[in-house]
C-alpha cells in the first residue's frame, strides 16, 4: 500500500479468548445486571435449563461447562438489568422528546414495569391496569376492519405464544402476519425453496463432523453467532477447507482461540479458520460461485476427454435434478472477465475455490445476511445450490445447505404459523380443530405492511416485540405515516424509538423476558423454540421477574385475544391455553402431528427433537419435484450496477449490538470503537475523492432515474465520519439501523421482498460546514 494512504484499522486478538471475556465482563457493569445473573448464565443453553434469547445457532446435545458465548451473555445481562423504566419515568418525558433520544439511551432505561397507555393530550404514556388495556385494545380492534391491522412479530417470542399470535390474526380476520424474518431470511424461504423445496437449511450437527470443504458467504460468526465458531474449529483441525467469501476480513472467519479450552486460552496460539478469504465486492458471490461451476464443468469436460472418471455426480444428477443444460449454457456463455467484473476476485481465486470444492469429498454451504439482502438474493442462493448439486452435496452426510437464521426462535414462529402467506398457514387444521374458517387473502409482508402504512390504508399495528419502525427502510416517511394510525400495541421488554411514534391509541404491554420464571395456574411453564438446524428444544428459568405486574408473551396474547374475540369461536380456549401451555403444545403437535406429535414429552430430550428435513431426505418439494439447477438472469445481486462516483453500501452489525439494541460502542473484532455513525471506506478510493480519515461525509442515496424504486425523493445522511478499512473497490460498509434512511422501500429481493439492506448504491460528499 502506498505511505501516503490513510492506514486500515489495525486488529489485535483472535475472535474469543480473553477479550470475549471482557467483553462479558463491560456488559455486565453497564447493563447493571444483578451479581446472581451470573447463575442464570450457568443454565443457559443446557437442557432443562433456559434458552439464550440471541441467537439461533443451535443448542448441543453433550453442551460445554459453559455453553454461552460473549454476545449470548450481554444479550442475557441486557434483560436481567436492575434498571427499570417505570410510569414516573413517563410522567417527566414527552414522546416527542424521547423519540429523539435514540435507540441506545432509550433501552439503558432498563426493563419496563407496568403496562402503558399514551395520552395525545400530553404526549406522555400513563400507567394502566391489565384489565384497562386488553378492554380497550379489544373494544377498539372490533371496531377497526381486520384487514387494516397489521400483527408483525420478530423473531423471539416462543413456539406457544407465536401459534396462538397466528391464530388470533386468522380468527379476526387477516394474515397480516410479517415477522422480522421478511427483512431478513424470507429469500431463503423463498428462493432455498424454489430450488431445493425446503425453506430452511438441510444441514445437522454431525455433518460437521464429516463436512470437507465449506464455502461461507456473508455471514460474520464472530458477533453474530459465535457458538459456531466451535463447530468450525472442530472441522478445520480435522482438515475441513473453509472459504469465505465477504467484503471485509471478518475476524471471525480468520482465526478463534476457544475460550473453553483452558490450554489455548493460556498460550492463546489461535486456530485459523479460513482455507481461503475471498473479498469480493457486495453481491460479488453471485458471479464468484458461477466461477466456480464454470471451473468444475471445465474440469468435468477435461476428465471425459481424456476418459477418466467424472468429476459431476452424473448418477445423482439424473436421478434428483432438472436444468442443469440451461445452466451450462449460460455458464459457458459468460467468460473469465466477465465474472471477475461482477465478483470483484480473479479467475485465478475462483478456479483455487474450484479445485478445492472439486477435491472435497462432502460440502456444505453456509450463508446468512451478505446473501439474503441483495435485489437479486434468490438467484445468489440458486447458485450456491447449483454448486453443490453438481456433485450431489445436498441429502447426504457431511454436505447441504444451511442458512445461518437471525432471532433466536425466527425459524419456528414460521413453523407454528406466523406467515402472511395462506398457502403455508394450517387452514384445513383451524378449521378441524377449532371450526374457524379464516381469511383467504394473502397478508402484508413487511414491505407490503409498510406500502400500507404509507398509503394510509394499514390504521393499526400490533407488535410481539421487535423496533420495527427503526429496523425498517425509509426511515424519515415511515416514520411520520407510523404516528397517524388509529391504534399501535407493543409488546416489549425495554423502551425503543417505535414505541416513541405512538399512534392516536397507543399501548405498551411489558413482558417477561425468556429468562424469567413464568408462573401461571398449573405452575412455572415451559415455552420452546426452533433453531436454524430445526431443532426443537424447551426452556424454562426460575428467576424473580423484573416487576410484579410483567405478563408472559402467552398470556399476554391470550388476554388480548379474548378481549377482541368474545366468544365468537368456542373452541378457541384462550384462557385455559393461559393456565398450562402444555395445552398449547398439544395443539400445536395437533395442527402439525408429522413434526410435533409427543411434543411436551419430546422437547426436553437433550439436543431438542428434529422436525425433519425433506430435502435432506432427497425428497424434493419443488414444482418439478426436483432438485432445480438454475439459470441467473445477471451476474451480480445488486439491484443496481456501477456508475462513476457510485458506491455500493453495506449496512452491519457492530461486534456491540443485538439489532437495533445497542449495547455499547466497541467493535472489538473490527478494531473499531467510539462512534457508530460512521462509513468505511477503502484507503485507495479515500484518496481518489481526496477525503482524510475522520473527514465527515454526507452519504446520499444513488438511483438511476429510471429504476422503479426511484420515487423522486432524496435519502440522505449527513455528517458520517470516514474511516479507513480493508474493502473491495467500490465498497463502502457502516452500520444499521443508524444507515437505513438510506434504504429505499421499494429496493428490496425480487421474489421476498426482503429489504435490499447490503448493496444500497449511495454517493458522497463532504459535509458543509
Ligand atoms: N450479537 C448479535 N447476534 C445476532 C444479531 C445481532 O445483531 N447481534 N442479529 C441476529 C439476526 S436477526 C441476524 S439476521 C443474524 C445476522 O447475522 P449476519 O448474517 O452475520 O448479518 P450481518 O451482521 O448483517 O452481516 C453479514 C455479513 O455479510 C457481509 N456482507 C455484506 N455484503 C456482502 C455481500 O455482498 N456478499 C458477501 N459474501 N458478504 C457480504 C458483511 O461483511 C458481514 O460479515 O445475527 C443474529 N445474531
Ligand atoms: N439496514 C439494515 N436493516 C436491517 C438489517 C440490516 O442488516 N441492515 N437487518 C434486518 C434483520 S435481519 C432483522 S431480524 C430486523 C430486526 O428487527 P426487529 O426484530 O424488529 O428488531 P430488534 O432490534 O431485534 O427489536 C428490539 C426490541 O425488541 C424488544 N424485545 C427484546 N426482547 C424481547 C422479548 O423477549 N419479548 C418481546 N416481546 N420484546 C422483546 C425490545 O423492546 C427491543 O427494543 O432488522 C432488519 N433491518
Ligand atoms: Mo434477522
Amino acid at each position: 500500500m502506498a505511505d501516503d494512504l490513510p492506514e486500515p484499522k489495525r486488529y489485535d486478538g483472535a475472535t474469543g479468548g480473553w477479550g470475549s471475556l471482557e467483553g462479558i465482563s463491560r456488559i455486565e457493569l453497564s447493563a447493571k445486571a444483578s451479581p446472581s445473573a451470573a447463575l442464570t448464565l450457568k443454565i443457559q443453553n443446557k437442557p432443562g435449563g433456559y434458552m439464550c434469547s440471541s441467537c439461533a445457532w443451535t443448542k448441543p446435545e453433550d453442551p460445554h461447562a459453559f455453553e454461552f458465548c460473549e454476545n449470548g451473555a450481554k444479550a442475557t445481562l441486557w434483560d436481567l438489568t436492575s434498571d427499570r423504566c417505570t410510569p414516573e419515568f413517563f410522567e417527566q418525558h414527552t414522546e416527542s422528546e424521547l423519540r429523539k433520544w435514540g435507540d441506545y439511551r432509550l433501552e439503558k432505561l432498563g426493563r419496563l414495569t407496568e403496562p402503558l397507555r399514551y395520552n395525545r393530550a400530553t404526549d406522555k404514556y400513563e400507567r394502566a391496569s391489565w384489565t384497562e388495556a386488553f378492554q380497550a385494545i379489544g373494544a377498539k380492534l372490533r371496531t377497526m376492519e381486520p384487514k387494516s391491522v397489521t400483527f408483525y412479530a420478530s423473531g423471539k417470542a416462543a413456539l406457544e405464544p407465536s401459534y396462538l399470535y397466528a391464530l388470533f390474526a386468522r380468527a379476526y380476520g387477516h394474515n397480516n402476519l410479517p415477522d422480522s424474518s421478511n427483512m431478513c431470511h424470507e429469500t431463503t424461504s423463498v428462493g432455498l425453496k424454489k430450488v431445493i423445496g425446503s425453506p430452511v437449511g438441510t444441514c445437522q450437527m454431525d455433518d460437521f463432523e464429516h463436512v470437507d470443504a465449506i464455502f461461507y458467504l456473508g455471514q460474520n460468526p464472530g458477533t453474530n453467532s459465535p457458538r459456531i465458531l466451535h463447530t468450525l474449529q472442530n472441522a478445520v483441525k480435522r482438515g475441513c477447507k473453509i472459504i469465505v467469501f465477504n467484503p471485509l476480513k471478518e475476524k471471525g472467519l480468520r482465526e478463534f482461540v476457544n475460550p473453553q479450552n483452558p490450554v489455548q486460552m493460556t498460550i492463546g496460539k489461535p486456530t485459523r479458520i479460513d482455507h481461503m478469504y475471498c473479498q469480493v465486492r457486495p453481491g460479488g458471490d453471485l458471479a464468484a460461485l458461477m466461477g466456480v461451476c464454470k471451473y468444475v464443468i471445465e474440469q468435468d469436460r477435461l476428465a471425459q476427454e481424456a476418459e477418466c472418471s467424472r468429476i459431476l455426480d452424473t448418477g445423482f444428477i439424473e436421478q434428483h435434478t432438472t436444468g442443469l443444460e440451461a445452466l451450462v449454457a449460460k455458464v459457458e456463455q459468460t467468460d473469465w472477465p466477465e465474472l471477475e467484473q461482477a465478483s470483484g476476485l480473479t479467475r485465478g481465486e475462483m478456479e483455487r475455490a474450484g479445485e478445492v470444492y472439486v477435491k472435497a469429498g462432502n460440502v456444505m454451504g453456509i450463508y446468512g445476511m451478505g446473501v439474503t439482502q441483495h435485489v437479486h438474493g434468490s438467484q445468489t442462493i440458486g447458485m450456491l445450490v447449483n454448486l453443490l448439486l453438481l456433485r450431489g452435496n445436498i441429502g447426504r452426510k457431511g454436505a447441504g445447505c444451511s442458512p445461518i437464521r437471525g432471532h433466536s426462535n425466527v425459524q419456528g414462529q414460521r413453523t407454528v404459523g406466523i406467515t402472511e402467506k395462506v398457502e403455508l398457514a394450517p387452514v384445513e387444521k383451524y378449521r378441524e380443530l377449532f371450526d374457524l374458517e379464516t381469511p383467504q387473502e394473502d397478508g402484508h409482508t413487511t414491505v407490503e405492511f409498510l406500502e400500507a402504512l404509507l398509503s394510509g390504508e394499514n390504521k393499526g399495528y400490533v407488535g410481539l416485540g421487535g423496533n420495527l419502525a427503526n429496523a425498517v427502510p425509509d426511515h424519515e416517511r415511515v416514520h411520520r405515516a407510523w404516528s397517524e394510525m388509529e391504534l399501535t400495541v407493543h409488546v416489549a421488554t425495554k423502551l425503543n424509538t417505535t414505541h416513541c411514534i405512538p399512534g392516536r391509541e397507543s399501548w405498551i404491554l411489558p413482558c417477561l423476558v425468556r429468562a424469567e420464571r413464568d408462573n401461571q395456574a398449573s405452575g412455572s411453564q415451559w415455552v420452546s423454540m426452533e433453531d436454524s438446524f430445526s431443532h426443537i428444544y424447551g426452556s424454562r428459568s426460575d428467576r424473580e421477574p423484573a416487576s410484579e405486574h410483567l405478563k408472559s408473551e402467552t398470556a399476554i396474547v391470550c388476554g388480548l385475544a379474548k378481549a377482541t374475540l368474545g366468544d365468537a369461536f368456542p373452541k378457541l380456549a384462550w384462557d385455559t391455553w393461559t393456565e398450562d401451555y402444555a395445552r398449547i403444545r398439544d395443539c400445536i403437535a395437533a395442527t402439525y402431528p408429522d413434526q410435533f406429535h409427543d411434543m411436551n414429552a419430546r422437547m426436553n430430550e437433550p439436543g431438542g427433537f428434529y422436525r425433519g428435513n425433506a430435502a435432506r431426505e432427497r425428497v424434493w418439494k419443488t414444482a418439478s419435484g426436483k432438485a432445480e439447477f438454475t439459470d441467473p438472469t445477471v451476474l451480480n445481486a445488486c439491484g443496481i450496477g456501477d456508475a462513476e462516483g457510485r458506491y455500493h453500501l453495506a449496512t452491519l452489525r457492530s461486534n456491540d449490538q443485538f439489532n437495533t439494541t445497542i449495547y455499547g460502542h466497541s467493535d472489538r473484532l473490527r478494531g473499531l470503537s467510539g462512534d457508530r455513525r460512521i462509513v468505511m471506506m477503502r484507503p485507495e478510493d479515500m484518496v481518489a475523492e481526496g477525503f482524510a480519515e475522520d473527514d465527515l461525509v454526507d452519504v446520499t442515496t444513488d438511483l438511476p432515474d429510471d429504476h422503479a424504486a426511484n420515487d423522486g425523493q432524496t435519502r440522505r445522511v449527513s455528517g458520517f465520519r470516514v474511516v479507513p478499512y480493508d474493502l473491495p473497490k467500490g465498497t463502502l460498509a457502516g452500520y444499521f439501523p443508524e444507515l437505513n434512511p438510506l434504504v429505499p422501500l421499494q429496493y428490496h429481493e425480487e421474489l421476498s421482498k426482503t429489504p435490499a439492506s447490503k448493496g444500497i448504491p449511495v454517493r458522497l460528499a463532504r459535509t458543509s460546514t
